[in-house]
């Protein structure tokens, strides 16, 4: 299968201390695909759903304390702790490799080892990069099937001698206290024990083409983010791309599938489905920002997908999936929070345990019958709106780049930056409230600089500062905005209608790009004036926009405050030209709070 000398004696190497039974090389075929399924569906590792409903489509369950990523077991180990920065967990890489080595010793007993060729990117283009995962999983060799390029035509591309990610993944017994995600960046290796969960074991996602991926572009002067990537054709059928970075479950997925309301379908407007979580960047010969998804599949979101908020992705789910921790019902059927009709009057739970809709918790809270991290792994090319420019090696040009958080409060719905380094300076300063993508604390707002926090491999220092000279390296740098789709009044409820209404939005950003919308100053940057936003057909209460995008600079000045804290834990690695841009943001918010206390309206 391969002449490839150090592909081979890593293998022997990983081999020597798993012990499995059997190694199995992964090619790629249908015919492969098809008996490992049935080797699963056999020891009950996944179960088929009703086939005439649900074709090619199965079911997992993962372990209970075993249901998202595992952040506080994720390190990065460099010889220096400094470079990776107070954002990251570290470990000196001699004490990762011999705790998680045993861990790993003999724990593939009884089991077999698959290795899965992989390449991020279309095999053989310049964004591309080539992965070895070797696992004891089939559920990770199924997803990584839908998920990434693998098999045969990448040991080929591979060659005698040519560079790979080594990425070791074992499920060990699966037992929390002795789970470790490791990325040793100096050696291109990743080691991950004790998991079977999505971001933790898909070793091409996270942790390749972000942690690891992160570090080589800063080398290589190139930018691995955690971005969707969106066309948007105009009426005049010219097609313009967008890259967004919201943090886990704050809508990647959706706004990458988005449909057009009816208004704006009328209109003209359509969306292309490029990538929804990843984005490789490079500058290409024409001073531009050209972009890729390294990816083939999604590994989305479940709960709250339905034919009103997300009608692409149902389409996209309904063959060829695996679904993971949702509400397994009888007849091969299956559910979550939020899909569409009524909840069915019984099923068996992500747990496994007979679940009925009235259940409450001890605490009287309803008990969810899907976990609210649950997801759904389908091809890329399955979704209608899929571009035809995925398998370009070239990518697509960038006009805009988003970011993004959850804020019920002070973010406005909308804005922009007024220069590339003060963009640099908003993505910085992001923060988010944490969701059920991540084990912790839901609902606490903390900084995510670029949606990248857990993603960095690096000194987030360092990476500042990459950004900042990504910038001087473009003739024609994409415009930089913020947005904000989580807005909520004082019950709670959001303000904004979201999902495909985020269109509009995104018309307009598009429309300031080539400076053909309006727009009002403000000390954070520039907002759409209250009728520059295209709001046909929809029925919002009066002055809510105006609303959206008000900005408060007594709110904003406690955020100064904090992000000035966040910064300091960076130290001498943080760019000044952060600094300074804080300085400016903090003196407009001071002058337009003179002006208002004086009864000039800013
Ligand atoms: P990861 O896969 O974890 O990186 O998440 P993601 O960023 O792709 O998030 P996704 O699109 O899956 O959305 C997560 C949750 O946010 C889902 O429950 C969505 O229903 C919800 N959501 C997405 N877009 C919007 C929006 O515009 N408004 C509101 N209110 N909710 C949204
Ligand atoms: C995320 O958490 O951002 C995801 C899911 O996309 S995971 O693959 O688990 O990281
Ligand atoms: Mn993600």
């Amino acid at each position: 299968m391969t002449q490839h000398n150090k592909l081979q004696a890593w293998i022997k190497e990983c081999a020597d201390l798993c012990q499995p039974d059997e190694i199995i090389f992964i090619d790629g075929s249908e015919e492969q695909r098809n008996k490992l399924r049935d080797e699963a569906v056999m020891t009950g590792e996944i179960v088929p759903l009703n086939q005439k409903k649900w074709p090619g489509c199965y079911f997992h369950r993962t372990a209970q304390n075993d249901v998202a990523r595992t952040e506080h077991l994720t390190y990065i180990c460099t010889s220096e702790k400094e470079d990776v920065g107070p954002t990251n967990n570290w470990m000196p890489p001699a004490e990762g490799y011999r705790k998680a080595s045993e861990i790993f010793k003999g724990s593939m007993r009884g089991r077999k080892m698959y290795v899965i060729p992989f390449s991020l990117g279309p095999v053989g283009s310049v964004f591309s990069k080539i992965g070895v995962e070797l696992t004891d999983s089939i559920y990770v060799v199924l997803n990584m099937l839908i998920m990434v390029r693998c098999g045969q035509e990448v040991l080929d591309q591979l060659g005698s001698d040519g560079d790979f990610t080594r990425c070791l993944h074992g499920k060990a017994e699966l037992d929390v206290d002795r789970r470790m995600i490791l990325h040793f960046p100096e050696d291109n290796t990743i080691w991950s024990v004790g998991s079977g969960y999505g971001g933790n074991v898909l070793l091409s996602k996270k942790c390749m083409a972000l942690r690891l991926a992160s570090w080589q572009a800063q080398k290589e002067s190139w930018l691995a983010e955690h971005m969707l990537i969106l066309g948007v054709e105009d009426p005049a059928g010219r097609i313009e791309y967008v890259a967004a970075a919201f943090p886990s479950a704050c809508g990647k997925t959706n706004l990458a599938m988005l449909v057009p309301p009816e208004g704006l379908t009328r209109k003209g407007y359509r969306i292309w489905m490029v990538g929804d979580d990843i984005a490789w960047m490079r500058v290409d010969t024409d001073g531009k920002l050209w972009a890729i998804n390294p990816e083939t599949g999604f590994f989305g979101v479940a709960q709250g997908t339905n034919s009103i908020t997300n009608p692409n992705a149902l389409a996209t789910v309904r063959r060829n999936t695996i679904f993971t921790n949702v509400l397994f019902r009888e007849g091969g059927n299956i559910w979550w929070e939020g899909l569409d009709g009524e909840a069915p009057k019984s099923g068996i739970d992500w747990k496994g345990d007979p679940w009925t809709p009235d259940m409450k918790d001890k605490n009287g809270k309803s008990v969810p019958g899907a976990h609210p991290n649950a997801r759904f792994t389908a091809p890329l090319t399955q979704c209608p709106s899929h571009s035809f420019r995925t398998e370009h090696h070239h990518g697509v040009p960038i006009s805009a780049i988003v970011f993004g958080g959850r804020r019920a409060r002070l973010a406005p719905l909308v804005y922009q930056g007024y220069s590339w380094q003060h963009g640099v300076c908003i993505g910085a300063m992001m923060a988010s409230e944490r969701t059920a993508a991540q084990f912790g604390k839901l609902g606490e707002v903390r900084r995510d600089p670029m949606a990248m926090l857990p993603f960095c491999g690096y000194n987030m220092g360092d990476y500042f500062r990459h950004w900042l000279q990504m910038g001087t390296r473009m003739k024609k740098a994409p415009k930089i905005f913020h947005v904000n789709w989580f807005r909520q009044d004082e019950s709670g409820d959001y303000l904004w209608p979201g999902y495909g209404e985020n269109l509009r939005v995104l018309e307009w950003i598009l429309d300031r790009c080539r400076g053909e919308a309006p727009a009002e100053e403000t000390p954070i940057g520039y907002v759409p004036t209250s009728d520059s936003l295209d709001l046909t057909g929809l029925d919002l209460p009066p002055n809510l926009i105006e609303e959206l995008v008000t900005v408060n600079p007594e709110e904003w000045l406690a955020e100064v405050e904090s992000v000035r804290e966040f910064f300091a834990t960076f130290g001498d690695r943080l760019p000044h030209a952060m600094q300074d841009e804080l300085n400016s943001l903090e003196r407009r918010l001071k002058t337009q709070q003179k002006m208002s206390h004086n009864g000039i309206n800013g």
